[in-house]
């Protein structure tokens, strides 16, 4: 028995000679429960994620170059092969058949030349027009300062469809900063587009007054490269890290195109601008045209560099995208990084995932991207349960029974009979959903929600996390309902060394047939939501102390006053695929 177990018994004895009630009896029954669950270490491998993709241990960070060669899928990521805090990094390397089920290779590019000395950081792939792919990424040439230049790699046999062998030609670097350009911020090329005989690519600055700036490079031979004068586009942010560029779809369709694509011939094509701010860790996005000609990109909404955008309202950073040949899609990669302290990294020897990769596409609306798991996740699917046209009365929850739900996959549909109950949005939160959600938590009875999911709850529910929509009036009256997503963790562990934010997003749906579907992937110490068929996503990292293991369960619940009905609820247990021998 612990110490707060001996002086619980204290308590009882005393309380029982004092002929204490039978209720205080159990209060205290639950006082020595609690002491009896101390929070077991943060070292448990059943908080380990399993379908997420991570190396065997260590650090990892930035998705690098992700690409499709010859049968195969490959990944590149920043990864210390000494530890599990950033440092020592190099470009490790996965390949795949499916994006889910992977291989470790030995790191493509570590330090081995002037220009990459102190550090091979994050870049691209494009592929050649001979089908070659070809890596573009930033070094670090000094030791006193991050002074950074570009670098390129290629493969040293091509008919290797497993790329094991890079090769830095002599004429590295490629690209150096000058004409006034920040040294020690210039970083991360993308992958580069050609039209008109000639290549263009972006390295991610910021300048003298703090504005984030995509720089545009052009090049006829991929060697020899002169920067345009005037940037892609710039904002009032700070440094943008990782810039990605590519062209969609106008049409609402989900079919990708290849980052060479221009308008030309294919009126309805619309560019995407995403950016990873260093101030704020977060990876934001604008929609907009580009005119290849003057090199510049303007977004559609004149606000759109302060509204923010995001890909996800979580944990997801320095994320890119690549054009699947195979599949003709376009696929989100996106680092996901510990939200526990870095001694208990060193201590769990590992630290960081990539979120599961995510199809992403123009919203019919061309207002933002959809993005959805690919599908190939849906092959882990295992044992299922299902709900069907179930009444959630306020304040009532439900529990999701018969599978095991620490890694699951979640989809529901949910349906409000009647919206009349909404509250009105405060006018001081108006726009701001982290606030909003901060201030009216999963907790917070509402007027329609909050309903939603509380997942990784523990059987008592003093452990769960939150993954719920809550519907408002507008803040001034007319127009449609506001509806907002959030994932609350605030109670999601025992464990008070955490960083556990909610996070929150708008969702930018019509919701006035009361209708509206999420989907959650549960993977121990992740919870990876998309609301309103991938409207609104939010990546969150959590870590229970009781709910784990076969300990986790599933609920849907609804803490507003209207009821709310599960029109339908899937959930499936989750296989773990090859990960990297992990
Ligand atoms: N991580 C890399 C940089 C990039 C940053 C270094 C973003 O290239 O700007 O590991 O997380």
């Amino acid at each position: 028995m612990g110490a707060l177990g001996r002086v619980a018994w204290a308590w009882l004895l005393l309380l029982q000679l004092a002929g204490a009630s039978h209720v205080v009896y159990e209060n205290l029954l639950e006082v020595e429960a609690a002491a009896a669950a101390v929070p077991p270490s943060i070292v448990d491998p059943l908080l380990r994620t399993g379908y997420h993709f991570q190396p065997r241990k260590n650090w990892i960070n930035d998705p690098n170059a992700p690409l499709y060669y010859k049968g195969w899928y490959h990944i590149f990521y920043q990864y210390n092969p000494k530890g599990a805090v950033w440092g020592n990094i190099v470009w490790a390397h996965s390949v795949s058949r499916d994006l889910i089920n992977w291989v470790a290779l030995k790191p493509a590019i570590e330090p081995s030349i002037p220009s990459d000395k102190y550090g091979c950081w994050s870049g691209s792939a494009t592929t050649m027009p001979d089908g070659t792919p070809t890596i573009m990424y930033t070094g670090v040439n000094r030791p006193d300062v991050n002074y950074q230049v570009q670098n390129v790699a290629y493969p040293r046999n091509r008919s290797d469809p497993l790329l094991r062998e890079w090769a830095k030609p002599s004429h590295n670097p490629i690209i150096v900063p000058g004409g006034g350009v920040n040294a020690t911020q210039f970083r991360d090329p993308t992958t580069a587009w050609r039209a008109g005989g000639h290549w263009r690519l972006l390295i991610g600055s910021v300048t003298g007054s703090a504005r984030g700036v995509a720089y545009v490079y052009r090049s006829r031979d991929f060697k020899r490269w002169t920067r345009v004068p005037r940037p892609l586009h710039s904002a009032a942010t700070g440094m943008w890290e990782c810039p990605d560029f590519y062209p969609v779809e106008a049409a609402g369709r989900r079919e990708g195109l290849e980052t060479s694509v221009s308008g030309s011939g294919r009126a309805r094509v619309k560019y995407v601008l995403k950016n990873s701010l260093d101030l704020r860790r977060y990876d934001y996005y604008t929609i907009g045209t580009y005119d290849r000609r003057a090199e510049r990109y303007v977004p559609d909404d004149p606000a759109g560099d302060e509204r923010h955008l995001r890909y996800d309202y979580g944990n997801f950073y320095a994320s890119k995208t690549f054009y699947d040949p195979a599949k003709r899609r376009r696929i989100l990669w996106g680092w996901a990084n510990e939200s526990d302290t870095s001694a208990d990294d060193v201590a769990k020897g590992w630290a960081g995932i990539q979120a599961i990769p995510r199809t992403v596409w123009l919203d019919r609306s061309g207002k933002q991207l959809l993005q959805w798991p690919i599908e190939e996740v849906e092959a882990l699917r295992g044992k299922s349960a299902t709900l069907k046209d179930r009444v959630i009365k306020p304040g009532q929850h439900l529990e999701v029974m018969g599978l095991q739900t620490a890694q699951a996959d979640v989809d529901v549909s949910f349906e409000v009979p009647t919206l009349a109950g909404a509250e009105r949005l405060d006018p001081a939160l108006d726009g701001d959903a982290q606030r909003l959600c901060g201030a009216r938590g999963a907790a917070v009875e509402g007027g329609v929600g909050p309903f939603g999911l509380w997942v990784l709850a523990s059987a008592d529910r003093r452990e769960r996390t939150a993954v719920f929509f809550r519907v408002f009036s507008p803040a001034r009256g007319g127009g449609k309902p506001v509806v907002l997503m959030c994932t609350d963790p605030t109670k999601s562990s025992l464990n008070p060394n955490l960083y556990q934010p909610t996070f929150a997003g708008f969702v930018d749906t019509d919701i006035s047939n009361g209708k509206i579907s999420l989907r959650t992937l549960i993977d121990r110490s992740v919870v990876e939501s998309f609301g309103a068929g991938g409207k609104t996503c939010i990546l969150s990292r959590v870590y229970p102390s009781l709910a784990i293991g076969k300990n986790a369960r599933l609920y849907v619940f609804n803490s507003g006053k209207a009821d709310v009905k599960v029109s339908r609820l899937m959930a499936w247990e989750m296989k773990k695929p090859l990960m990297n021998g992990a």
